[in-house]
């Protein structure tokens, strides 16, 4: 079988997102575009939920809105709307909400040599992070906030592996979402892909959960040559 090109066997970085990944923060997400909906009379469903999920607060609100027109003052109070209803959640979060398996994966992997960041394209992440005791476990984050001001023809991963001075093919990235998923691949990185096996197709590995992931195991798994993996099934590409 021939090996993967760029990727290597030693894997030295480890980007995290955060909403679905470090903590369970994604669905706070989701129930708040799901009250804006519901208060606007826009359609809202799993799918949409989906669709939405790892996708930036203004670019989720276009998607929200399909064909209605709004100006841009209803666009930014819309946007600021469903924020205030995220922002409800989020005075609450605590350590305990750290998704199981997250922490001793991260033990394991620094134990290791392995740099770890912390990337997500919302602009919330850095208070997650806070509220969550999680801040100080990262040698880098990135958060919706940073975006603006890297270059815009690299990508938020390509941006970490940059920072932590790690090369894309010895980066992993851990995502949620199909967009994620999908930046990873396009940065020529591999992926774990928590969550739904269907949404995260194109992951190099997918787990339901971090919980009882042994990272030994799991950089196996990521071996370029690696002869078997937990993977989406029916999916032929990866
Ligand atoms: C934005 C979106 C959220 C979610 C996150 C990424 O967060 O609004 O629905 O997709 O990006 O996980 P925020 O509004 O906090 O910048
Ligand atoms: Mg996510």
């Amino acid at each position: 079988m021939s090996r993967r090109r760029g990727l290597t066997d030693s894997v030295r970085g480890f980007i995290f997102d955060v909403d679905g990944v470090i903590a369970d923060t994604a669905v706070l997400h989701t129930a708040a575009w799901r009250r804006l909906a519901a208060e606007e009379g826009l359609p809202f469903d799993e799918n949409l939920a989906d669709q939405l999920r790892g996708v930036s607060r203004s670019e989720s609100l276009r998607i929200l809105l399909g064909d209605v027109k709004v100006s841009p003052e209803r666009f930014e109070e819309l946007a600021a709307r469903k924020n205030s209803y995220y922002g409800e959640c989020l005075s609450s979060l605590t350590e305990a909400d750290v998704l199981p398996g997250v922490r001793s994966l991260m033990d394991a992997l620094s134990s290791r040599g392995v740099r770890i960041a912390a990337v997500s394209v919302s602009r919330n992440a850095r208070t997650v992070l806070i509220h969550t005791r999680m801040i100080d476990a990262f040698d880098i984050v990135i958060d919706g906030n940073d975006l603006p001001r890297f270059n815009p023809t690299l990508n938020r991963f390509q941006h970490a592996a940059r920072l932590l001075r790690v090369e894309p093919g010895a980066c992993v990235v851990v995502e949620d979402s199909a967009t994620g998923v999908a930046a990873a691949r396009a940065a020529g990185m591999r992926s774990v892909g928590i969550g739904d096996a269907d949404r995260l197709c194109v992951a190099t590995v997918a787990v339901d959960s971090l919980r009882d992931i042994d990272a030994a195991r799991l950089l196996t798994w990521l071996s370029p040559n690696a002869r078997h993996r937990p993977s989406a099934a029916f999916c032929s590409s990866r």
